[in-house]
């Protein structure tokens, strides 16, 4: 599984600062740099190594991450995860990782850059100067001193440009969904309804991830909403201005500039908006800083070296379960759910169908949204499918037709924590466990009780017996002793209700149980 492997050798398949692939080295890990490999080359490459590293111009695409037998993560120094198909990387259980931030100062530069050019026409002017012209008239400019500047997008980047451009006298005003009023207040800027906003600009930058809640954010409509001859800066993703509508608007002259350092495709083919006299523009420029890129170079290769000494999951694109798995008091439950999921596999011999888990205590309040796939996990994990993990768990349960559903009681049993119970629907198998320290134990199984808890790990053996007796104990120990198996632990239900089950740990599994089944009503064993 990805949190416990270690990551002995990792490829680097982009241009990427020299220091990325110094912290991987001084951290013992194998690196095999080679930047501008073919397809066939990198599909060969990739075969033996177990984490990979890439920039902007290596494409992992589904066929790269299918021939990798052994890859674990895929890392992008940068932000967003464009050139990697992520969903292909989950089904087979490989993490990916970005660095959302290092590329931040850099974007945010390069956004200040655009709105004086924009103010000033810097480039059309620069560009005609080397075209021999002397033209005064034509570059009448504006100061930026008094004028409103609307942020979209109020993370990172969008305060880093807030508080730049606040020093040229500038007014920001904004809207976020996530950040409230009071935080984006700390950076002075004030927030509005977008539809108050549009009239009060003079220049709008976006600074939002490209979702279908922001693609054509600004649109005819909202172009239409603005003042006349408003100017326009995407450094952010291509597509949150539409690009149609930024063309037409320029041509009315109701957009009075544009800065595009991003397009809905790169390079464009289209040319008509890069060619308008009044739109400045980059090859996606933003995080092309000494800086940007090894700061990015720096964090994938800190944050890969952490995973590979499991001391920190940082950056993760597609594994929430995963990062919940390092906080050190949701880690013995994560082990808890996965055994119990285990132990229902076992006990019911189906991957698919319903599953109901119950949490019971406050501590376990949120707990569902990792401890679903971690019992997924222990659900799949001796079914046909290879190398099920938290990653991929979730995807591949919903395939085989196994629902887990969650409900949560807030309330758990005197003296306990937290509580977590689970059941196959159909079936009488039911399961209770919590964690004892670190230690996740087993306190039910159909309704049998055990009062002295069992340690969930190591190799379990669970017989369902009409009565216990000594002569049946005698006659397994027996059975263990020919098959040279220690007998590490005995634990028996307590008498008063349900069925009588015995649960013993053993030193290795039994070889075969066809020997016990004749004593016994019900055997499994488990490797936890
Ligand atoms: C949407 C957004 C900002 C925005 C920012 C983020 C999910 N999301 N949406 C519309 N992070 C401004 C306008």
């Amino acid at each position: 599984m990805a949190c416990t492997a270690a990551l002995s050798r990792v490829l680097i398949s982009d241009s990427l600062d020299p220091c990325c692939r110094q912290i991987l080295q001084e951290a013992g890990i194998a690196v095999v740099e080679k930047p501008g490999l073919s397809k066939e080359q990198l599909l060969a490459e990739i075969k033996n190594c177990d984490g990979l590293i890439v920039r902007s111009a290596t494409k992992v695409t589904a066929d790269i991450i299918n021939a990798a037998e052994k890859l674990q993560v895929i890392g992008r120094a940068g932000t967003g995860v464009d050139n990697v198909d992520v969903e292909a990387a989950t089904r087979k259980g490989i993490l990916v990782m970005n660095t959302p931030t290092g590329n931040s100062l850099s974007a945010a530069e390069l956004t200040c850059g655009m709105i004086m050019s924009l103010a000033r026409q810097i480039p059309q002017a620069a560009a005609s100067m080397k075209e021999g012209k002397w033209d005064r008239k034509k570059f009448m400019g504006m100061e930026l001193q008094g004028k409103t500047l609307g942020i979209l997008g109020l993370g990172r980047i969008g305060r880093e440009v807030a508080t730049r451009m606040q020093s040229f006298g500038m007014k920001t005003i904004g809207y976020d969904p996530i950040i409230t009023p009071e935080e984006s207040a700390a950076f002075d800027v004030q927030q509005l309804p977008l539809e108050q906003i549009w009239p009060l600009c003079d220049f709008i930058t976006v600074h939002t991830p490209l979702l279908p809640s922001t693609t054509g954010l600004l649109n005819d409509a909202t172009f239409a909403q603005c003042r006349r001859g408003v100017q326009v800066i995407n450094c952010a993703r291509g597509g949150i201005v539409d690009e149609g509508a930024l063309l037409r608007a320029l041509q009315s002259g109701q957009c009075g500039g544009a800065a595009l350092d991003v397009f809905t495709e790169e390079p464009p083919k289209d040319k008509a908006l890069v060619n308008h006299p009044n739109v400045i523009s980059c090859p996606h420029l933003g995080a092309s800083t000494k800086e940007a890129q090894s700061r990015c170079g720096r964090e994938i290769a800190l944050q890969m070296v952490d995973l590979a000494q499991n001391k920190a999951l940082v950056g993760i694109v597609n594994g929430q379960a995963l990062s919940s798995a390092y906080a050190p008091h949701t880690k013995p439950w994560i082990a808890l759910a996965r055994a119990l999921g285990t132990v229902l596999h076992a006990l019911t011999q189906r991957v698919n169908g319903a599953v109901q888990m119950v949490t019971h205590g406050s501590t376990l309040q949120k707990a569902g949204s990792y401890l679903t796939p971690a019992v997924a996990t222990g659900l799949l994990k001796e079914s046909a499918q290879k190398n099920v993990n938290l990653v991929n768990s979730l995807l591949l349960a919903q395939e085989a037709g196994l629902k887990i559903t969650t409900t949560h009681s807030d309330r758990a049993p005197a003296g306990e924590e937290g509580l977590l119970q689970l059941a196959a629907q159909g079936t009488p198998t039911m399961l209770v466990g919590s964690v004892q320290g670190i230690i996740p134990v087993l306190h039910e199984l159909n309704g049998a009780v055990f009062k002295q808890r069992i340690p969930l790990t190591g190799n379990l053996l669970f017989y369902k017996s009409k009565a216990s007796n000594a002569s049946l104990l005698t006659t397994v120990i027996g059975l263990l002793g020919k098959a040279k198996v220690e007998l590490l632990s005995y634990h028996h239900s307590s008498t008063l209700t349900g069925e009588e089950w015995s649960v013993l740990s053993l030193s290795s599994p039994l070889q075969s149980l066809q020997e016990l089944k004749q004593h016994v009503t019900e055997a499994v064993q488990v490797t936890l």
